[in-house]
């Protein structure tokens, strides 16, 4: 059977919400073509997002969804994979939820390597709460805060 995006976007929810100008959304599409290429069931795939503008991804999705705390997105999703390794256990992050907040979890989850699959949005700052820096902001350069 032949899928695309909208099995699994609700299209509904449209426009997103994110700034214009933003690459979230064209992320979010190329997850969802990447589902649909694969073929997989929305109900074998459980997307954990964290906190802030990308973390916000799973109201648009018609997938099983959990939406956790600041920086532990990661923490879950091992949880989730941990009960039923036949799930596919997408983690979205942003640089400061997955990279900066998030940093320990995230070398937990590659040392213990439990096929997750992460996909960091990296803005390079801390978007949601204005532009602070996160842990990818690069050296000698200056963000909006
Ligand atoms: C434990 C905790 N600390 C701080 C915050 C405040 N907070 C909410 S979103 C956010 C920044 C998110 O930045 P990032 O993860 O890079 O995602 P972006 O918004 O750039 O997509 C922060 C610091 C929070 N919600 N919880």
């Amino acid at each position: 059977m032949s899928r695309n995006i909208f099995d699994y976007i609700i299209e509904d929810r449209l426009p997103f919400f994110w700034c214009e100008g933003c690459g979230n959304g064209i992320i979010l599409k190329s997850i969802a073509q990447a589902f649909a290429d694969l073929e997989l069931d929305q109900k074998n795939i459980v997307v954990v997002t964290g906190i802030g503008c990308w973390g916000k991804a799973d109201d648009y999705l018609k997938t099983n969804c959990l939406h956790v705390t600041h920086g532990r997105a990661l923490a879950a999703a091992t949880g989730v994979k941990a009960v039923n390794p036949k799930l596919k256990v997408v983690v979205l992050m942003g640089d400061g939820d997955g990279l900066t907040i998030g940093g320990n979890h995230f070398i937990h989850a590659a040392r213990r390597n439990l096929d997750l699959t992460a996909i960091v949005s990296n803005n390079f700052n801390y978007g949601m709460t204005g532009g602070q820096y996160s842990g990818t902001t690069p050296e000698d350069s200056f963000t909006l805060y």
